[in-house]
């Protein structure tokens, strides 16, 4: 898809969204939302849409950048007063009730307010999650390739592994092996807890030395043209011991049942309830977390959310990661974490490193 047909097809989706809710207009102020419906990348930006325009204020900073980044678009540059600029944007474009982002900042909110005594505000969150739930052909492209990065990286660093080393220096080493794959950064703070220290679910990586017999939870991301991974694999170093072995094997059968339950039309929860009832027969259900997953995409942590009680129903398009573990206070833990996305005849497993990795 071109960039035209790929940014008309979004707008089209917030226009009716605008039509049904009786609004003349939208301003987006958050990178996400902004990006999603201008391809714009520079990290400050107003973008307001009405049924047949689109401005796009900024700074100095970006007006090349995003001339060049979005269509049919026009780029007005502010310089001090930015707020001024976008309410003259909204009185000049005719708007009489907009809709702005739920978690826009209260500041900038009552600046605009003020310049805008003509202007009936409404907030919304929902909508623009649900939007960016769903993913287009051209997203799930971009959270494929954040993938191969990962997983390219991932899998170079499993040589350079050794007993001895710390946490601290894995991570260093996965940072600069997934950067020369291409990834732009990683999508959140890397954790890798080992041992004892891998029963905080999102512990990060300190100057602990890696044992024999540690298993070692290394969870992590790369964001690339701005969609996120994510991935966590339990390395096992050295002689694991009978009992950490079971419950290792125990969270990849948790996650296996999960994958094997998502199809569109399951709910959220159904997914989450097939991983919990493998720890639920294994009376270790304690030791869980209360989700299992979460959708990724110009957010690492998005809709829909495969937790106890969420009644989203599963479409095709979805992307979102499954990562069931057990945590053992004091003792160790373990985590598995691939990417699904949802297709028309059930899913993808979007992820392909191995899930039993033993170094040492
Ligand atoms: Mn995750």
């Amino acid at each position: 898809m071109d960039k035209k047909a790929i940014v008309e097809k979004r707008l089209a989706s917030l226009r009716t969204y605008l039509d049904d809710n009786g609004l003349d207009g939208a301003m987006l102020n958050s990178y996400e939302n902004y990006r999603y419906f201008s391809l714009f990348t520079g990290s400050n930006g107003y973008l307001v849409v009405t049924k047949d325009k689109v401005a796009l204020v900024t700074d100095k900073r970006y007006t090349t950048q995003a001339l060049m980044e979005t269509v049919d678009c026009e780029v007005i540059e502010h310089a001090a007063n930015r707020l001024e600029l976008v309410a003259d944007t909204i009185k000049k474009m005719g708007i009489k009730r907009i809709v702005m982002e739920e978690g826009m900042a209260v500041g900038e909110y009552f600046a605009l307010k003020e310049k805008l005594a003509d202007t009936e505000v409404v907030f919304e969150s929902e909508y623009f999650l649900e939007i960016r739930m769903v993913k287009d052909e051209e997203e799930i492209g971009h959270i494929r390739d954040a993938i191969r990065c990962a997983e390219g990286g991932f899998e170079k660093l499993i040589p350079k592994l050794k007993i001895g080393m710390t946490e601290k220096d894995l991570a260093d080493e996965l940072h600069y092996l997934v950067s020369k794959e291409g990834a732009e950064a990683m999508s959140f703070g890397t954790i890798v807890a080992s041992g004892p220290r891998g029963a905080m679910a999102h512990g990060v990586p300190t100057d602990k030395v890696i044992e024999n017999g540690d298993m070692v939870v290394v969870d992590f991301g790369v964001m690339k043209d701005g969609y996120c991974s994510d991935m966590t694999r339990t390395l096992l170093f050295g002689d694991i011991s009978k009992e950490d072995q079971y419950i290792f094997d125990l969270v990849r059968e948790s996650q296996i049942a999960a994958i094997n339950a998502i199809r569109p039309g399951v709910l959220a929860r159904e997914v989450e309830q097939a991983h919990r009832d493998v720890f639920l027969k294994a009376g270790l259900e304690d030791y869980a977390l209360k989700g299992l997953g979460h959708g990724i995409g110009l957010e690492i942590h998005e809709c829909p959310r495969i937790v106890i009680g969420n009644e989203t129903r599963l479409v095709p398009g979805m992307v979102f990661t499954v990562e069931p573990g057990l945590y053992f206070p004091d003792r160790c833990g373990v985590r598995t974490e691939d990417d699904v996305l949802v297709t028309e005849s059930g899913c993808e497993n979007l992820s392909h490193t191995p899930h039993e990795i033993h170094i040492g």
